[in-house]
């Protein structure tokens, strides 16, 4: 089924964003929306609102706001669990071979990418981090606020 899912290049993963890209796009997928942005401790609490208890919150908090993410709408054939299977387990040291974590993630932490987990949780990040999109009805998006 052609869907849409939510990808963010992390922090750590910036430096990378050509290669990661380059992961994305090979494997078939289309990025019809990016931009770059600066998130807040607020947006972090909605996004990782399963996680607001956990002893390492705090330090989740300082890493995301600690430089730039990149926001990407990804579609194509079953983009969510696609998507899921090319950046790898949360733990590199779990990661498959040919996954985007086994290649460029340093910890569970700084895994270099975040990709929403189910259809329903992807529509609901699309809208958190693209709300200027909202009104759009349009299959392809024309935003493009970065260069390549
Ligand atoms: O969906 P994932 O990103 O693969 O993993 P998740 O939803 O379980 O956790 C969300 C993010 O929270 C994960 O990418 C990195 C961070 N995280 C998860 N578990 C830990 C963690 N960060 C630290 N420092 N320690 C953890 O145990």
């Amino acid at each position: 089924m052609e869907e849409k899912t939510y990808i963010m290049i992390k922090p750590d993963g910036f430096e990378d964003t050509a290669i990661v890209k380059g992961y994305i796009r090979r494997a078939g997928y289309q990025i019809v929306a990016q931009k770059k942005m600066r998130l807040t401790e607020a947006i972090l609490r909605e996004h990782y609102d399963f996680l607001v208890d956990k002893p390492f919150f705090g330090d989740i908090v300082e890493f995301m706001t600690s430089g730039p993410v990149i926001c990407m709408i990804v579609e194509g054939e079953n983009a969510v669990a696609g998507m899921r299977t090319l950046m790898g387990a949360t733990d590199p040291n779990e990661a498959a071979e040919g996954t985007i974590r086994k290649a460029l993630a340093k910890s569970k932490q700084r895994n270099i990418i975040h990709g929403a987990d189910s259809p329903e949780n992807a529509e609901k990040e699309i809208k958190r981090f693209f709300p200027e999109l909202a009104a759009e009805k349009r299959r392809v998006y024309t935003i493009k606020v970065m260069d390549e």
